[in-house]
C-alpha cells in the first residue's frame, strides 16, 4: 500500500473547541481563535490536547500571538495523556520561554523539553537559541510555530526558520499534539497535524 499524506486541522472558525481535551480555561472567541486567558501573576498552567495518540511522525503547526504579560507557551507533540487526569501526560513540548536567558539570547529561548507524567525536563541539549534582533518582536504579533517530528529527531521552526533541533536517544515514539500556556494570555489559530 502506498503511504499517503493526511492532515487533521482546526481553524476554530466553527467557534467551538470540539476535539480538544482541555485542562484549565480555554475559549474560542468570536473571531474564530482559540484563546487561553490568564492573569500574568497568578494563573496556573493550562493545557489542551488534540489528535490521534497513535500518530508517530508528523508536522504540527500553529499560529500564536502572545500578550505582553504572557510567560510563554508550548506546542506539544508525541503526547499521551490520561483523560481522567489531564496533568498526567507524557511526550514533548516545543516552547517559547520569555524568561529564559542564555549566553546567546537575552530575549528568551525556543527550546525542547521532555514531559514525563506531567513534569517537564530541563532544557534538552542540542538546541540552538534564537538570538532575536532588536526589530524582531514576539509579543502582540502573530508568529507561526512548527515542529517536524521524525523518528528520534525533532526540529522546531518559527516563521519557517529552524530555531531548535533535538535528537532523543530514547524517544517516545507516538502521541498526539496540543498546546500549553503558563500565566498570561495567548491566542492561537490555524492548528494542524500533517503526516508525511
Ligand atoms: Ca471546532
Ligand atoms: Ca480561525
Amino acid at each position: 500500500m502506498e503511504e499517503t499524506s493526511s492532515t487533521v486541522s482546526d481553524n476554530f472558525d466553527d467557534l467551538n473547541s470540539d476535539g480538544w481535551d482541555e485542562m484549565g480555561d480555554w475559549e474560542v472567541n468570536d473571531q474564530g481563535q482559540y484563546v487561553s486567558y490568564g492573569d500574568s501573576r497568578r494563573s496556573r498552567e493550562r493545557r489542551s490536547y488534540f489528535g490521534d495518540e497513535d500518530l508517530t511522525d508528523y508536522d504540527v503547526t500553529v499560529k500564536a500571538t502572545l500578550d505582553p504579560d504572557s510567560w510563554g507557551f508550548g506546542l506539544y507533540f508525541r503526547m499521551q495523556h490520561d483523560e481522567n487526569n489531564l496533568y498526567d501526560a507524557s511526550g514533548y513540548a516545543f516552547q517559547y520561554n520569555p524568561g529564559l536567558a542564555s549566553r546567546n539570547s537575552e530575549r528568551g529561548g525556543f527550546i525542547f523539553r521532555k514531559v514525563t507524567h506531567g513534569r517537564e525536563s530541563a532544557v534538552l541539549g542540542g538546541v540552538n537559541w534564537r538570538t532575536a534582533d532588536e526589530n524582531w518582536k514576539w509579543f502582540e504579533q502573530e508568529h507561526e510555530l512548527r515542529v517536524s517530528v521524525r523518528g528520534d529527531t525533532f526540529i522546531g521552526y518559527v516563521d519557517g526558520e529552524e530555531v531548535a533541533r533535538h535528537t532523543d536517544s530514547n524517544p517516545y515514539t507516538s502521541g498526539g499534539a496540543g498546546l500549553r500556556v503558563w500565566r498570561g494570555t495567548v491566542t492561537f489559530d490555524d492548528f494542524s497535524i500533517t503526516t508525511p
